[in-house]
């Protein structure tokens, strides 16, 4: 185990000061510890990895620092583009390092969608040619090990992997606990709206805890899972993925499960949406203003006007609502109206602390969500 202090005097003592990237839980509460007012070092939030990456190379452009982009190994075939485009070598050169959570870590229990990128991670890493080595989990092997890393950034003047396995952090209670000022709890947002569905809608709903909700709720109902795709991984994708739905079956209502986190990491999606003006399809953002489902890290949603956004990319509809009564009173209107239609529900961070997760396989979940959509 090691600690967040510990962790922050090696890093000093080697003279990184500078973290971008998108959160895992993994190392959740070393991004409790960034998010701590009086931390020591700089930090940008991105939106999604790739665009972690450039930030890093414009760092690294205007200081000559070795800056450090923090990822979960989903994230990781997102950086391919720039890590091979940009700070690859033989193109710009980039010393940067690459903090990357090890989900799917083999011989560790983990969900379906990290067991492949889990098992080749390392095999990833050897084929970019991009050098690798797990964080220690000793206290005082951390000096040492950080200044290996900077000698291999300073050498090779490319990107340098530390791989961070579960369990490693010790945990970390932050001074002080950020609020909203928002009273519903989106697990109770979705259960309004699932209480008005007639049953053939399908919904598409975005990775973690809306999908875990979700699921937990038609199980409660007993209604099935054929109706909804639970998108458990490919953090941002939910809304495509309605839209190749909408493009082929344009009578199918479908309606997005997205959250802020998700929605702002493939924002520029939502010009597809526009552009196509598919009548049927009905876009929700969950937006708590933050990543919970990877331990809370503040998203930068609060400063985001998504009806603006969504008005002007061609949606034929947009709102925000930010309580019970005006979330009961826009979802008749909301589900029966013509779309593309965007409703945001300002909720709550939270979740119940026994929330389950989907014990069927991605690919019952497939089966029986084809049979639904081509019934
Ligand atoms: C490409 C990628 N990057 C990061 C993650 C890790 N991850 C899973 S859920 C999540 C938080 C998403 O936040 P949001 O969409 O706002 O939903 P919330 O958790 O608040 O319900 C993150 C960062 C991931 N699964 N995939």
């Amino acid at each position: 185990m090691i600690t967040c202090q510990g962790l922050e005097k090696a890093l000093k003592t080697n003279g990184f000061q500078f973290f971008t990237g998108v959160p895992d839980s993994t190392f959740k509460d070393w991004l409790l510890f960034l998010e701590e007012p009086k931390h020591s070092f700089q930090h940008v939030l991105a939106c999604n990895e790739t665009s972690s990456i450039a930030i890093a190379a414009g760092y690294h452009l205007a200081t000559g620092d070795f800056p450090i982009v923090y990822m979960q190994n989903s994230g990781l075939g997102n950086t391919v583009n720039p890590l091979t485009s940009l700070a690859d070598q033989e193109v710009y050169s980039i010393p940067m390092v690459l903090f990357i959570g090890w989900r799917g870590e083999p011989g560790k229990k983990d969900e379906p969608q990290h067991k492949k990128m889990g098992r080749v991670m390392n095999a990833l890493l050897d084929s970019l040619e991009i050098p690798h080595q797990v964080l220690p989990d000793e206290e005082n092997e951390l000096e040492q090990f950080w200044a290996g890393v900077k000698k291999s950034l300073q050498d090779r003047q490319g990107p340098h992997a530390v791989i961070i396995p579960k369990g490693i952090f010790s945990s970390f209670s932050p001074s002080v606990k950020k609020e909203t000022p928002w009273t519903l709890v989106r697990e109770d947002a979705i259960k309004l709206i699932v209480d008005r569905l007639s049953g053939q809608e399908a919904i598409v709903s975005t990775t973690g805890k809306v999908s875990r909700e979700l699921y937990e709720y038609r199980s409660q109902l007993e209604q099935g899972h054929q109706n909804d795709f639970y998108t458990v991984g490919s953090l941002g994708c939910a809304s495509s993925i309605a839209v190749g739905i909408a493009y082929a079956k344009p009578q199918q209502k479908v309606l997005v499960f997205d959250a802020d986190g998700s929605a702002l990491m493939h924002l520029g999606s939502w010009s597809t949406v526009g552009h196509y003006k598919f009548p049927q399809l009905k876009h929700i953002v969950f937006d708590n203003e933050a990543h919970e489902s990877t331990g809370g890290q503040t998203t930068h949603s609060g400063n985001v006007d998504f009806v603006a956004i969504a008005e002007k990319c061609g949606y034929a509809k947009a709102q925000v609502v930010s309580s019970r009564e005006e979330l009961e009173a826009c979802l008749g209107n909301f589900l029966e109206g013509v779309g593309p239609e965007l409703l945001v529900i300002k909720v709550k961070k939270g979740s119940r602390p026994n929330l389950g997760r989907p014990t069927t396989t991605p690919i019952e979940n497939k089966v029986g969500f084809m049979n639904f959509l081509q019934r």
